[in-house]
């Protein structure tokens, strides 16, 4: 039990899984959520049960109405993916232990944790954003979780730079063109590895800002998230931050998995998903509004401050519009906190004045290359990279 204490704190002031049932159902609902929600699964049991949707016990959801005001997203509060089931708890023991294999450099080397520690240190605040977040919108229903908002959040990680590693072995081993993290789940027996296994490759200019991460939000990395050691990819999608990496490759092609050569590839609807298609790797500029929202009731007349979160992906967030009339007119809004970063998000609020009726509310972010959040979604088969304002727009009645 010792390994999943990290948020213990928190997890004494909002209660356990445990003190749930003993709460009973009306306990349940006064604590924010459905009778009839999933309970969250026993490796993820520490997330605040009344924050999260239980898509399934490998998709966890983020609520709208959680994300509050403040820039970091609370551990406890950030949405989970997994692919295969997390590997066992057993694997943060002797997190100093964990191996790492560094391949395609000078001198390929098995590096432990401990190692890692010795060889450098920095600290990035990044978007964490799954790639399907927003499929929800979509109205052709993609197969996969229907993220609304909440598969993403704002979290800060602390570990080496791949950089510091890579100069360490050598340097990258000429030719190579890719970085490819591999995951260190269990695969399931009697099924063709290359179809299972989580294993990434990008493109070199993602060694640049990249970190091999033990530390998140000021704590070694839950299991959950991916302890005790997670490649981080600041402006990449969720996909290619790869949790209990076992290995870095740098290779001259892609890896075969079938998670990057079919899954994670921008394919138009009706199509079918290849390696010859565009790869899910960078995010575009985005925002949406966390309050006020439709299930928080309805709004108080007079004055309203519109608050949500814009980041640009791989550029920094320059500036965000709000929208009260479905995106007819649009004002400025002002950004909110501590800037941390052109890989962080930014709380914006905007503060308005409203008379009873209905509204429309929308937000519009700019990034420092220009890139504007488009009005519409890019339509493809996956649900992927939906950044459309529109879609993130929500409906209010003020009285
Ligand atoms: N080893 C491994 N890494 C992984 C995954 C996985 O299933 N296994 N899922 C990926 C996906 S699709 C996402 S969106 C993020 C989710 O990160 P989180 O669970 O910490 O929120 O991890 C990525 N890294
Ligand atoms: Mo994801």
């Amino acid at each position: 039990m010792r390994i999943l204490e990290s948020n213990s704190r928190r997890l004494m002031l909002k209660g356990t899984a445990a003190a749930m049932s003993a709460v009973g159902m009306a306990g349940w609902a006064k604590l924010g959520f459905a009778a009839d929600a999933k309970p969250l699964p026993g490796y993820a049991n520490w997330k605040i049960p009344g924050d999260i949707i239980v898509h399934s016990s490998n998709t966890l959801e983020t609520k709208r109405s959680a994300y509050g005001s403040s820039v970091i997203t609370p551990s406890d509060q950030l949405y989970v993916r997994n692919n295969l089931p997390p590997p066992d708890p057993a694997i943060l023991e002797n997190r100093d232990n964990w191996a790492i294999a560094i391949s395609g450099v000078g001198k390929p080397v098995t590096y432990t944790l401990a190692d890692l520690k010795s060889m450098g240190l920095e600290t990035t605040a990044m978007v964490l954003q799954c790639s399907g977040n927003g499929r929800g919108f979509f109205p052709s229903k993609p197969s996969g979780t229907p993220w609304k908002v909440g598969a993403a959040g704002c979290v800060i990680w602390s570990g080496v730079p791949v950089r510091d590693v890579v100069k360490a072995v050598g340097g990258i081993k000429a030719g190579a063109k890719y970085m490819t993290g591999t995951g260190g789940e269990v695969l399931p027996q009697g099924l063709d590895p290359l179809s299972v296994i989580v294993e990434r490759s990008l493109p070199l200019a993602a060694v640049e800002d990249a970190l091999l991460a033990w530390e998140m939000n000021g704590e070694p990395i839950s299991l959950a998230h991916g302890g005790p050691l997670r490649l981080i990819v600041p402006g990449y999608t969720g996909v290619n931050n790869i949790k209990y990496i076992k290995q870095l490759s740098f290779t001259e092609q892609e890896t075969k998995a079938n998670i990057m050569s079919h899954g994670y590839r921008i394919t138009p609807v009706g199509g079918t998903a290849g390696p010859d298609l565009p790869s899910v790797l960078e995010m575009s500029v985005k925002s949406w509004i966390n309050s006020p929202l439709p299930e928080d009731g309805v709004v108080r007349a007079g004055r309203v401050q519109i608050h949500g979160v814009a980041f640009g992906g791989v550029h920094a967030v320059k500036g965000v519009e709000v929208s009260v009339d479905g995106g007819k007119s649009w004002s400025a809004a002002r950004f909110v906190g501590p800037d941390l970063g052109k890989y962080a998000w930014r709380q914006f609020v905007f503060d308005a004045n409203l008379k009873a009726g209905e509204y429309q509310l929308a937000s519009r972010a700019t990034d420092t290359s220009g890139a504007v959040q488009p009005e519409a979604r890019f339509e493809n088969a996956g649900g992927f990279n939906n950044t459309s304002w529109m879609d993130h727009s929500v409906k209010v009645s003020v009285a």
